[in-house]
């Protein structure tokens, strides 16, 4: 495979950007491979520079769920930028964007549009902090909320693929209002609420773990949170910013039955353009300035070409009434084509259109488990599967997604290149 454009552009690109990348995992040095830069891409596949052509299995980490460059995103955006890129005033489609995200997610009764997930759990803490006086967050770890400073404690996705879930330049005082608990263990909630119980502000999950690879919650564990939130008078965060339009039309939320008081979301509320959103209780968004004395702003907050093409997106989705069991559907078939070619050797985590195979043969259950692959094994399968046409994400500690543009012909590809490799 030809790989000469994109290791001429990466070479320059050190000397401007570091690593060569705006965001660590894209440096595919977990992989020791050349990170592909990609010209173009249009339905389920991705196309690098080289002129090399991939069935894309990252969709943009997650917000690709009907494919790239679909036609009524692309147009929406089209003819909302010829109409100005930003105003810095509020506009009629924020309020259609926010009525749509309220009727798929009615947790969301209010909510800000803001420009990433980051932003969007940073402001949603600040709003919990607020709401209860209280200062303390309780996270998981390996679970990754973005990059704000209170939430790089212990945290999942490039923080563990690049070896530092405790970032530098976080101040140890912010660090200390983090505390962490572990996934899918309810004693270490527990324990963590018998101890701050009244000065808990918030607990955050990512409802589905997604940033450790993904790891399913078991069986009571988000009602446990639930209750123990509610009787502590803390709020229940879902960091939604994978999950959310993507497990179902409602999220997890709607997935688990679950009613948090805050959700998050991110790129995909804005149809793959930089686009996030936090809200929920109407009782608890009253704490948001003007309103109330949380602050929180921003020029390009609910932008009108990105919310023209989050509109687009939501009301695709909501007119593909099949949508999520065919992405089920799709999930069961990789994940047993996982499960028969590479046998106990690994664990094979599945929920909807997000997969994980993790290079060991126990359980995944949590962060600490999940550490516990084999990432040179992980590493080589990557490559059999970069080489062999198949873009997945560089890293054992992220998602597989899968879109709805993923077409027959394509899972067959891919189920015949994962019975190719032999570790
Ligand atoms: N941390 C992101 C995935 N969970 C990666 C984002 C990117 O590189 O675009």
């Amino acid at each position: 495979m030809i790989e000469q454009k994109s290791a001429q552009l990466w070479e320059q690109s050190k000397t401007r950007i570091p690593g060569g990348v705006n965001s660590p995992v894209r440096a595919f040095r977990a992989v020791n491979r050349i990170p592909r830069f990609i010209q173009r891409a249009a339905g389920s596949k991705i196309y690098d520079v080289d002129g090399n052509e991939y069935i894309d299995y990252v969709c943009s980490w997650g917000p690709s769920i009907l494919g790239h460059a679909v036609p009524e995103i692309v147009t929406a955006v089209q003819e909302a930028a010829a109409d100005g890129l930003t105003f810095g005033a509020p506009t009629e489609k924020e309020l259609i964007l926010a009525q749509l995200v309220h009727e798929m997610m009615p947790v969301m009764e209010v909510m800000r549009l803001v420009n990433s997930g980051t932003e969007a759990v940073m402001s949603a803490i600040r709003v919990a902090r607020g709401y209860t006086g209280r200062d303390l967050i309780v996270k998981f770890e390996g679970c990754y909320h973005g990059h704000s400073d209170g939430m790089l404690v212990k945290a999942g996705s490039g923080a563990i693929t690049t070896a530092v879930p405790d970032s530098g330049g976080v101040p140890e005082g912010y660090a200390r209002n983090t505390l962490v608990a572990v996934y899918n263990d309810p004693s270490s909630v527990e324990e963590l609420f018998k101890l701050h119980g009244e000065r808990i502000a918030a607990v955050i999950v990512e409802p589905v773990a997604a940033n450790m690879g993904v790891v399913p919650p078991a069986p009571g564990f988000l009602q446990l949170l639930r209750e123990l939130t509610s009787r502590h008078g803390s709020l229940l965060i879902f960091d939604e910013v994978i999950t959310g339009f993507r497990l179902a039309p409602g999220g997890a939320c709607e997935y688990f039955g679950i009613e948090p008081d805050l959700v998050t979301l991110g790129k995909i509320v804005g149809g793959g353009m930089p686009l996030g959103a936090y809200g929920g209780r109407r009782e608890v968004m009253k704490s948001v300035s003007p309103d109330g004395t949380v602050y929180q702003a921003g020029t390009l907050a609910g932008n009108p070409v990105a919310t023209a093409a989050g509109i687009a997106m939501l009301r695709l989705l909501q007119s593909r009434k099949s949508l999520y069991e065919s992405l089920q559907r799709r999930g069961l078939k990789l994940a047993e084509a996982f499960r028969s070619s590479f046998g106990d050797r690994v664990t094979v985590n599945q929920i909807g259109s997000l997969l994980s195979v993790f290079f060991t043969s126990d359980p995944v259950t949590d962060y600490r488990s999940a550490l516990k692959s084999d990432l040179k094994a992980f590493s080589k399968y990557f490559s059999h599967m970069l080489d062999h046409g198949i873009y997945l994400a560089p890293s054992q500690f992220e998602a597989l997604f899968i879109s709805d543009a993923h077409s027959d012909e394509d899972l067959r590809r891919t189920c015949e290149v994962i019975s190719s490799f032999s570790l």
